[in-house]
């Protein structure tokens, strides 16, 4: 009863997000709070008993002896869960996904160089599905640590599916894809004892970034705040590789894919990431979650950057390099549409872990260009996807467009479509199932001259590793800096053999002088005396994080503790309950023990009180993005003798969080928890303000959103 109840409320609230994908998988879904036959087999026979095994019962005083092999229902139930689990994906194993529609601005003059439909024509919504990802851990992994994290999403077109499989880094590794398997070796858990997890500090990556400096540009991006996003939420997508377009006049341009995060790009700051893949490896899922259940959907703005085919060589690096971006005061963004996220899976495993992504999966007016990762993955994903999935992964019903599909490609393990012909080949006597011309929509691909001799090599400009690096360093705020050198030291000191660290930190003398003296002096590696190349102190935009704060900064979707113990001001936190809440922010009730707090004059008797979420252990400050002490003389004494209690708020303070007190709970960030640097309003004023934000009842302002880009207090730790 309870679960249909919510499962209606679920479909209500989501209405709007009956795409025509999700209509598509309607009938592959069944519902056990609808059902109306009972247990039965896989094979369809109504079950009896599904706790006891088939036993040979001897004389009814001795009790049943030998279980039988001839129990079929036994048998099934056992054989099926013994092949329940199917390989991890062998990277980005860790992940977490959700359906939504993408939709193309209106005027945005892209068809001068696409003819993709989905890009050009405003009026349609295209369904997608997105799955953010880790890449490093397992499937079991924590979801805060430090990592890139995979940004895929499959648009399924009218034209076909379009596979946008990207990352939050604009940038990668490596520029071939032939030695993506030596990456992945160097990066994922060393092979002797598999440690570590859900980490790059070991000595194999650190050994395989120094010996191949065309990492050093992506290393600076995995060592910056990027590598802890906040949210999947709040952070950028890139497609990294260079593709190209097609317009109707059949013109070729290259082009890179952005995405723009409304909520902007925020981070943790490194001491809560490490504490929440403790206290809640789950934070990502749960965050994208909570946000799309309450409503709060998620969003981006799709934008391009577009070189024409005659500016191919115009640039000082070579535009088909995945280890360069296209710097934005160099190549503009155009904006032409936006997604949103609103619906969660129904189930995890056929959705989430059975999605499957392809490179090669363009639709006509994308193509692709010659750089060479790009090439390599067009060729790994659908591979991977057969060991994975089985040949037929593409008939899964995640996976499965929702434009026709026909073609006579037959057979294989899995076969889910039965096809009524006795035509199997093409051409046939019949003329079934013909070609479509280009000008009708038939996918054809750019016509190019090629001539040439086979070879392998690189351009000269792939062999340039460091003047992006150095860009990227020049473009941080000197508290991003300071992130980032903390990062290379953790990461640097987590590697025990000297000549991986020694020769690393001696490697970043050649991006930054002062980064490099700093991380040698934390690890121990030789202090250099000079920087190993010049500095010209060149910058450019969409680097720092700063760059992308909202320009209405929002409370939505945030989670807004509110602390309090017996004797509380009741009527005022319900007042500020409301109020967040018409923010869309959530708010949650930490106190000392989960269950009812009472405020003054509040009893147990009454059936009034307050029904605290939590108790101070339950839920730690790093779950929150702000937290705020109501008014009450008892429930301040309280807090001011619980431990817990205070450090929960000095712990906040230390990982920059907007703290708020209103009336006596002043008193209690100013004499017991003691923080500094804070202006406390005058006691008319119910707002506290402190350098990371200013708290009042009704608003939380988290200091322009920049508030995790100030240096936390370690003191408050
Ligand atoms: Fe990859 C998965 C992103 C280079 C081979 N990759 C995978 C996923 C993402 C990326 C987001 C997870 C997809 C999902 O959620 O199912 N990969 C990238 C980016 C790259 C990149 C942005 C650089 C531009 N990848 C890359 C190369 C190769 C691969 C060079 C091989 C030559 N990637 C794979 C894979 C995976 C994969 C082994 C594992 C699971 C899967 O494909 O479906 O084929």
């Amino acid at each position: 009863m309870s679960s249909s109840v919510a499962r209606t409320v679920k479909d209500t609230v989501l209405g709007l997000a009956d795409t025509k994908k999700v209509k598509d998988m309607r009938p592959d879904i069944v519902d056990p709070s609808k059902d109306d036959v009972g247990m039965t087999t896989d094979f369809g026979i109504k079950i009896e008993d599904p706790e006891n095994w088939l036993r040979v019962v001897r004389d009814a005083g001795r009790g049943p002896g030998p279980a039988l092999l001839e129990d079929h229902i036994g048998r099934e139930k056992i054989h099926r869960f013994d092949h329940e689990r199917i390989p991890e994906r062998v990277v980005h194993a860790r992940g977490t996904g959700a359906h939504g529609y993408f939709q193309a601005f209106e005027n945005t003059g892209i068809e001068k160089y696409t003819l993709a439909k989905v890009l050009t024509d405003s009026s349609r919504t295209t369904p997608v599905f997105v799955r953010f990802s880790t890449v490093q851990g397992s499937r079991g992994s924590a979801d805060t640590v430090r990592d890139v994290r995979g940004f895929a999403t499959k648009f399924y077109t009218d034209e076909g599916n379009w596979d946008l499989v990207g990352n939050n880094i604009p940038v990668f590794f490596i520029q071939d894809g032939i030695q993506f398997p030596d990456f992945v070796h160097a990066v994922k858990p060393e092979p002797h004892n598999e440690v570590p997890q859900g980490q790059t500090a070991h000595n194999n990556f650190w050994d395989f970034a120094f010996l191949q400096s065309q990492t050093t540009h992506m290393l600076t991006w995995i060592m910056s705040d990027r590598a802890i996003p906040r949210s999947y939420r709040m952070m950028q997508g890139f497609g990294v590789n260079t593709y190209t377009f097609l317009n109707a006049a059949g013109e070729r341009c290259f082009v890179k894919f952005h995405w723009l995060p409304e909520l902007g790009v925020h981070s943790l700051m490194w001491d809560e990431a490490l504490k929440i893949a403790g206290q809640d490896p789950d934070f990502h899922r749960k965050d994208l979650e909570e946000a799309i259940t309450n409503g709060a959907y998620p969003q981006w703005t799709l934008a391009v950057q577009i070189i024409e085919e005659r500016n191919e060589h115009a640039f000082d690096f070579d535009i088909l390099d995945a280890t360069k971006t296209w710097p934005e005061h160099q190549v503009p963004m155009i904006r032409v549409g936006k997604m949103v996220l609103n619906r969660m899976v129904d189930e995890f495993f056929p959705e989430t872990e059975q999605v499957a992504f392809c490179t090669s999966h363009i639709v006509p007016g994308i193509g692709f260009s010659d750089d060479p990762l790009l090439q390599a993955r067009n060729f790994s994903y659908f591979d991977t996807q057969i060991s994975r999935l089985g040949i037929n992964w593409e008939e899964l019903p995640i996976n499965r467009p929702v434009c026709p599909v026909m073609n006579f490609n037959r057979d294989g393990g899995m076969r889910h479509k039965i096809t009524r012909s006795t035509i199997n080949y093409h051409p046939n006597r019949f003329e079934q199932v013909q070609p479509t011309p280009k000008a009708q929509g038939g996918y054809a691909s750019h016509r190019t001259v090629m001539t040439g001799h086979k070879d392998r090599l690189r351009s000269e400009k792939f062999q340039e590793h460091y003047n992006q690096a150095q860009l990227f360093w020049n473009s941080l705020s000197p508290i991003e800096k300071q992130h980032a050198i903390s990062a290379f030291s953790f990461e640097l000191s987590h590697c025990d053999d000297p000549l991986v660290y020694e020769s690393m930190s001696a490697r970043l003398a050649e991006i930054d002088f002062d980064l490099a003296r700093q991380v040698a002096l934390n690890v121990g590696g030789p202090i250099p005396e000079r920087a190993a190349r010049v500095n010209a102190g060149n910058t450019t935009r969409g680097i720092s994080q700063l760059e992308f704060i909202p320009a209405e900064p929002t409370i939505k979707s945030r989670r807004i503790a509110i602390l309090i113990a017996d004797g509380v001001d009741a009527t005022q936190v319900e007042a500020l309950r409301a109020a967040f809440k018409s923010a869309m922010a959530t708010t949650w009730l930490i106190g000392p023990r989960r269950g009812k707090v009472y405020g003054a004059g509040q009893t147990a008797s009454s059936s009034t009180g307050l029904w605290a979420d939590h108790h101070f252990e339950g839920q730690r400050s790093t779950m929150f993005d702000a937290v705020i002490i109501p008014d009450g003389q008892a429930h301040v004494n309280l807090l001011s003798k619980n431990g817990r209690a205070i450090h929960w708020v000095r712990e906040a303070f230390g990982h920059c969080k907007a703290i708020g007190a209103i009336g006596d709970a002043v008193r209690f960030l100013e004499n017991v928890v003691q923080l500094p640097g804070i202006t406390y309003a005058p006691s008319t004023s119910d707002a506290v303000v402190n350098s990371y934000g200013v708290v009042t009842t009704s608003k939380v302002t988290l200091a322009g959103e920049a508030w995790k880009l100030v240096k936390g207090d370690d003191t408050f730790l």
